[in-house]
């Protein structure tokens, strides 16, 4: 990707005739630079994701034993992947681990932003591993609404992981900025906040998909997991062994033992994982640096970037739109 390019999600050429002509029944509004999105089941898309969605949506034929891992966008999706992977793949020597050799998302895609934007039937062969026991992993950043209608009554495992909407907001000025080769200013996060507020994020609004899942957890546990970035970097061992029980392959006593649960958190960790090669360099399908995805990993580094004035808009916004649902942050 060159500087003046967009990654491949965000932009239009991949859209057909007949989404062209459903985008025009749809609400449209801009993103904080500009680039138009349009609001779809609810959420807002750029173009060419929503072309990804509904080739998803089109095409996609679930297995039962299919692992689905949600996420807002910078909330922990790389982090998710890897220790995902690293308890699938727990039994395989150190030297030939997929996590030493690849990225997090290359080894685990999303649907609707790499594997059904590229084609609208992808050949997912390579993503059931060769021992059969290994279920297929993927990714998504959709709601939970968007995801099942591509599922059709499936009964896969959903993981979401979510994070602090300020926390998530200053990842997200960062990527982008270094993505586009640009400084960080203020005005561009200014910008990105003003759309935070609004509602008209990609995949937003914020509150709208963080609800979908949890009161999808609340209403059918042992398919919907709803883990939080906080908690995982609080009490990493009791989120790790949580997230392994409901995948089904809880740790054994030998295991733990042994330290195979500090083993998995210390392979995934930010530092271990952007250490390695395969994350220092190479880029997304869409052209994005692998490094992009590893910067402080921190709790609260928006206390650093956000003025009182700002901390107690977004609250108050948040506040209300989860007001009843038992949920905070
Ligand atoms: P995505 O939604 O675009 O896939 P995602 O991985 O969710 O991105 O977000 C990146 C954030 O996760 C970064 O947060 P920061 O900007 O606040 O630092 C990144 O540092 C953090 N992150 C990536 N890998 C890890 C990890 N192994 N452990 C903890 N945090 C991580």
């Amino acid at each position: 990707m060159d500087h003046n390019e967009v990654p491949g999600h965000l932009g239009e050429d991949k859209v057909t005739e007949e989404t062209k002509k459903l985008i025009s029944s749809l609400p449209k509004d801009k993103d904080s630079q500009g680039r138009r999105l349009c609001k779809y089941q609810g959420s807002w898309y750029y173009y060419n994701t929503l072309q990804g969605l509904i080739n998803f949506h089109n095409n996609f034929q679930p297995q039962e034993t299919d692992i689905i891992l949600a996420s807002s966008p910078k909330s922990g999706t790389t982090w998710l992947k890897a220790l995902t992977v690293a308890l699938l793949e727990r039994s395989k020597h150190h030297d030939d681990h997929p996590l030493l050799s690849d990225n997090p998302h290359a080894i685990v895609p999303f649907l609707e932003n790499n594997l059904y934007l590229k084609s609208s039937t992808p050949d997912l062969t390579k993503y059931s591993s060769s021992s059969s026991s290994s279920p297929r992993v993927f990714a998504t950043h959709m709601p939970l609404h968007t995801l099942k209608e591509g599922l059709r009554g499936s009964p896969c495992k959903i993981v979401f992981m979510c994070r602090n909407a300020k926390d998530a907001l200053i990842s997200m000025w960062y990527f982008i900025c270094k993505n586009q080769r640009v400084e960080a200013t203020r005005s561009i996060l200014e910008s990105l906040f003003e759309s935070l507020c609004r509602g008209v994020t990609f995949y937003g609004p914020f509150w709208d998909q963080v609800l979908s899942y949890w009161r999808g957890s609340l209403e059918d546990p042992s398919r919907v997991l709803f883990m939080k970035y906080e908690e995982m970097k609080e009490e990493p061992c009791v989120q790790l062994k949580r997230l392994a029980e409901f995948l089904g392959c809880p740790f054994s006593e030998e295991e733990e033992e042994s330290g195979a649960v500090e083993k998995i958190l210390e392979l995934c960790s930010l530092r271990s994982l952007s250490d390695l090669e395969a994350n220092k360099s190479g880029k997304t399908v869409n052209g994005v640096d692998h490094k992009f995805f590893f910067r402080k990993g921190e709790v609260s580094d928006w206390k650093n970037h956000l003025t009182p004035e700002m901390e107690r808009r977004i609250d108050m916004i948040i506040e209300e739109k989860l007001r009843g649902s038992d949920l905070s942050f």
